[in-house]
């Protein structure tokens, strides 16, 4: 748990020079460096949503999103209770689209904008009490950034030896089906994510000296995390030792302390195969539940297996994970919307699953409005189409011009404009279920008690000091009458249709597909 502020700042403070006594990195003058945080002190228990710039709103008629755009739309996340966001990659990039091929770890992609643009986002985020974390790629760079032009062109290039080069091709390497090593004139070096962006040489300290230097770069803007890439493949040490080496978990709980030297700041790693293990404090702090995403939206559809998978996670799993139902990664499932069929029962089940339950929760941007899938696209760019923010099937309010992708195949009834204004919809949900989670310590922090499964429907208990919570969701098309005996206090509804019942025992009726939220009282 965190102490006071001041006490947290300064006992990081401690720790980093503890830290890096003995090294060159020269971090002394931090304190007086360290901005003081925006935000209260627990902004990252609230709900993010993830935001791929590109898709999201063009500002000046390009047909590709910028950070302008994003700005203007900031009361639209304060008005569904967004408490942060994250930022895919805005650093400069060569892909010129999902942006984790970075050419300049300091300064923003030509498209999104500029520098002042990002400080002018930051500033206006922070004015409506909202976080920002930016993703930040420690494992590769594009194959275009200037230090591998020259260790490509040169091998005495001093920029050889901040790569993974080699004379001779090594042999017998296979990531996921594919051999890494890629052969030039002049050796070959290696790219765990594909020819196009080699990985560094994380054991040279110049390296993380310089990984350092970009992240404070941030820091001193005012960014308040970030999303770390991939950090078990920062360190490789054979063809067969190349995955979650011990080299990489220590590296990445490196530069988590360096983060959280600057106060109230929030780090969470993409760990996918050990994310119990990354959250750890010496390591990430936080990390995205990979595995829980799989069986929301089964969980949804009323599979009994899913439901007691969800609802005992967070019975064995720290609370300091991030959920989510879906990302940018085809990995991770398709969008919610073509993950339950567009049925919007299923839709809001799904929701509430992982709204309510501990971790800080992340919504993929679009899945508040129902958002589908780009039309007629495949692959990752089916789930990264940009906004609907209206029903123009050119446009979808998202440009003035041409998009630079295709729009959800159901821009016309699934759109910001209007679903703000459908009672009953998709979004009003999102809203309803953030309003109860901002509202209530319990549910943002609480404990997790009482995990239990009653034919279809699920039930717990969060409690945060006085304050207990109680959510039953009834995933079933047949109404349930959920024993509530074991309760720890008596029900009163904050949220949902149920009927108390009183004898001959405590029984709450949950209607089919339902979500309900008490408060428990003495
Ligand atoms: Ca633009
Ligand atoms: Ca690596």
């Amino acid at each position: 748990m965190r102490s006071s502020f001041k006490m947290t700042l300064l006992s990081n403070l401690h720790k980093v020079s503890l830290f890096f006594g003995t090294t060159l990195l020269g971090i002394s003058s931090l304190a007086t460096q360290v901005q003081p945080s925006a935000l209260p002190e627990n902004w990252h228990h609230g709900a993010f949503m993830e935001i791929f710039v590109r898709s999201w709103q063009d500002s000046n008629g390009d047909g590709m999103g910028d950070l302008k755009g994003l700005t203007q739309s900031l009361d639209h996340l304060k008005a569904l209770g967004i408490k942060g966001i994250w930022l895919m990659p805005i650093t400069a990039s060569a892909d010129h689209d999902h942006g984790y091929a970075t050419v300049n770890f300091r300064d923003i992609e030509p498209d999104y904008g500029t520098l002042a643009d990002f400080d002018e986002l930051i500033q206006q985020a922070h004015a409506r009490g909202i976080g920002i974390i930016m993703d930040y790629v420690l494992n590769h760079s594009a194959k275009q950034h200037p230090y591998f032009q020259a260790a490509l062109q040169n091998p005495q290039s001093p920029y050889r030896a901040w790569f993974e080069w080699r004379q001779e091709k090594p042999e017998g390497w296979d990531i996921w089906g594919r051999d890494p090593w890629v052969r030039t004139a002049n050796g070959s070096y290696l790219a765990t994510f594909g020819e196009p962006m080699p990985d560094f040489n994380m054991r040279n300290p110049e390296v993380v000296k310089y990984h350092e230097d970009s992240l404070k770069f941030w820091l001193d803007r005012g960014i308040d995390g970030f999303r770390l890439d991939a950090v078990p493949h920062l360190i490789e040490n054979s063809a067969k030792d190349w995955n979650d080496q011990p080299e990489s978990r220590q590296l990445t709980g490196h530069f988590t302390q360096l983060i959280k030297s600057y106060p109230n700041r929030y780090v969470v790693c993409e760990a996918t195969a050990e994310p119990k293990v990354y959250v750890r404090e010496e390591i990430c702090g936080g990390a995205f539940a990979f595995g829980l995403e799989n069986q929301i939206s089964k969980a949804a559809k009323a599979d009994s297996e899913a439901i007691q998978k969800v609802v005992q996670y967070y019975a064995q799993a720290p609370h300091t994970l991030a959920s989510f139902a879906s990302n940018h990664d085809q990995f991770a499932g398709q969008r919610m919307w073509d993950q339950v069929s567009g049925n919007e029962a299923q839709y809001k089940l799904a929701a509430a699953t992982y709204l309510l339950l501990p971790g800080t929760p992340f919504i993929y941007y679009g899945e508040e409005i129902g958002m589908a899938g780009a039309k007629g696209l495949t692959d990752d760019p089916f789930i990264r189409g940009p906004y609907s923010w209206q029903a123009d099937a050119q446009t979808a309010g998202f440009t003035t011009d041409k998009p630079y992708r295709a729009i959800a195949g159901n821009v016309g009834t699934h759109n910001a404009a209007m679903q703000i204004q459908t009672a009953g919809g998709i979004y009003a949900f999102y809203q309803d279920m953030l309003r109860w989670r901002n509202a209530r310590p319990s549910l943002a922090r609480g404990t997790y008690e009482q995990p239990r499964v009653q034919g279809l429907a699920m039930s717990y208990v969060r409690t945060f000091g006085q304050e207990r919570t109680a959510v039953a969701i009834n995933f079933g098309l047949q109404a349930i009458e959920l024993d509530v005996q074991a309760w720890p206090g008596k029900p009163r509804k904050l949220y949902g249709t149920s009927d108390s019942v009183n004898s001959p025992r405590p029984l709450i009726k949950l209607p089919p597909q339902s979500v309900h939220i008490f408060s428990l009282e003495p």
